[in-house]
């Protein structure tokens, strides 16, 4: 029902063009994705712990849209584990190069690097708004999983052992972190919208969140954001516990 629902909503925003796919491998790891909505698959030890990681743009006030929507999408598999993936119009180039590394077999922890780089190809300044969408559904399961702000670089979702960490360079000026559906509809609504700021600690449930960078490209400039996502199974009990502590302290200073 859930991929239904999303398909439906990608259908009706950017018609039925034929994606190209791409599939990443590397040790315990392998990520398939498309020239449409970006990531749709992580297998880490053969469990897919991701149902989209995607981009999308604002530029000043008009309504956000997918960054595939750009057009002219070019997919350039360099290696195994290593695709660069292309979208542009008169205005703008995006691209993105996802590498992935996998861990040993049964090692439970996998991770993929992300550089992006938007460049304004006009002789104005552009005021520029990326938002990178996360919809992890750790453990193969849309439900059960929390998540939370970690610091100004860094969100976590979690469920049992196994964690997601998305850290980003710089860090991102806004977040938000909700249910499924509630962040694909405002960053597919129709209208301009900023992300909330909200909520952390989050959860048991189908979480996802977002990043937002607001950035003004000078005429022919470049903005540059690096990222990097990282599955893993903590071992230790003694070490989710000592993370329960933290937020229950984070938890008890937001309510202060
Ligand atoms: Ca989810
Ligand atoms: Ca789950
Ligand atoms: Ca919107």
């Amino acid at each position: 029902m859930k991929r239904i629902i999303a398909l439906l909503g990608l259908v009706s925003l950017v018609g039925v063009a034929q994606a190209v796919n791409f599939t990443l491998t590397d040790g315990n790891a392998v990520v398939d994705g498309d020239d449409s909505i970006l990531l749709y698959n992580w297998f880490t030890d053969g469990v897919d712990d991701l149902f989209n990681q995607d981009y999308y743009y604002r530029i000043g006030l008009n309504p956000e849209a997918q960054v595939s929507t750009l057009g002219n999408p070019v997919v350039n598999q360099i290696a195994a584990n290593i695709v660069n993936v292309s979208f542009s119009n008169a205005m703008v180039r995006f691209d993105v190069t996802f590498t992935l590394i996998g861990g040993a077999p049964a090692s439970g922890t996998s991770d993929i690097g992300e550089i992006v780089r938007v460049q304004n190809l006009t002789a104005q300044p552009l005021d520029f708004h990326l938002f990178e969408y996360d919809d992890f559904d750790l453990n193969a399961t849309a439900g059960g999983d929390s998540a939370a702000l970690l610091n100004s670089s860094t969100i976590m979702q979690w469920e049992n052992l196994t964690t997601a960490m998305v850290g980003t360079v710089p860090p991102f000026d806004r977040w938000e972190i909700d249910f499924f559906p509630n962040i694909l509809a405002k960053l597919t609504d129709g209208v301009a919208d900023d992300l909330s700021n909200m909520t952390s600690p989050f959860g048991p449930g189908d979480a996802t969140f977002a990043m937002q960078w607001n950035r003004t490209i000078v005429p022919n400039g470049t903005f540059i954001m690096s990222k990097n996502k990282r599955i893993e199974v903590v071992p230790e009990p003694a070490t989710l516990a000592a993370l329960g502590l933290g937020l229950a302290a984070l938890a008890r200073r937001r309510r202060k």
